[in-house]
């Protein structure tokens, strides 16, 4: 059976005044991401934690086939492994309708992409849309990758099920 193994380091565990939360808090960067995407408005992924986060995997971390709970990700490389750790996606699946996703987990990867992520690549992405995976990491060098999250919808947050499995915990809730 596969299992996703990796460690993360969550929005609110990042320095206030470090360059990840400096980038993802400009108004320069949400603009340019959306007039990238050419939409008229675009918005900071609502959940506390993975709004911005870096995902460290070691030898041996993969994360299995998944959809992203928000529509866009900016992922910046900071540091690739030895071998593997590649970044597999069949872009836009989900449109393609539940026979090409059976396909895509039995095996057949007809439409899938190496997605060439070298340390300093930034990709911009639609992981709602589009499945993918990290391959198993290989070597004692730790693939490190900064992940930017936006969503078309004010407010868009992941489900607490997704948080205590990404994050191991839930945010303070506060009193109405
Ligand atoms: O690390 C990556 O390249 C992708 C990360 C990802 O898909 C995720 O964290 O959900």
């Amino acid at each position: 059976m596969l299992y996703d193994s990796l460690e993360v380091l969550a929005y609110d565990q990042l320095p206030t005044a470090g360059a990840l939360r400096t980038l993802y808090e400009s108004s320069e960067m949400l603009h340019f991401i959306r007039r990238c995407l050419g939409l008229a408005e675009l918005f900071h992924y609502g959940d506390p934690f993975g709004a911005l986060n870096v995902s460290i995997m070691r030898d041996g971390d993969m994360l299995d086939w998944h959809f992203d709970m928000t529509d866009f990700v900016v992922s910046i490389a900071l540091q690739s492994a030895e071998h593997g750790g590649d970044f597999e996606n069949a872009p836009m699946v989900r449109a393609a309708g539940e026979e090409a996703i059976s396909a895509l987990l039995a095996g057949d990867h007809t439409r899938v992409r190496i997605e060439p992520m070298k340390a300093g690549t930034l990709m911009l992405f639609n992981g709602r849309q589009s499945m993918h995976r990290v391959s198993p990491i290989v070597g004692t060098t730790p693939r490190y990758m900064a992940l930017l999250a936006y969503d078309t919808k004010a407010g868009t947050d992941s489900t607490d099920e997704l948080k205590l499995s990404r994050y191991g915990r839930l945010p303070e809730r506060r009193e109405a």
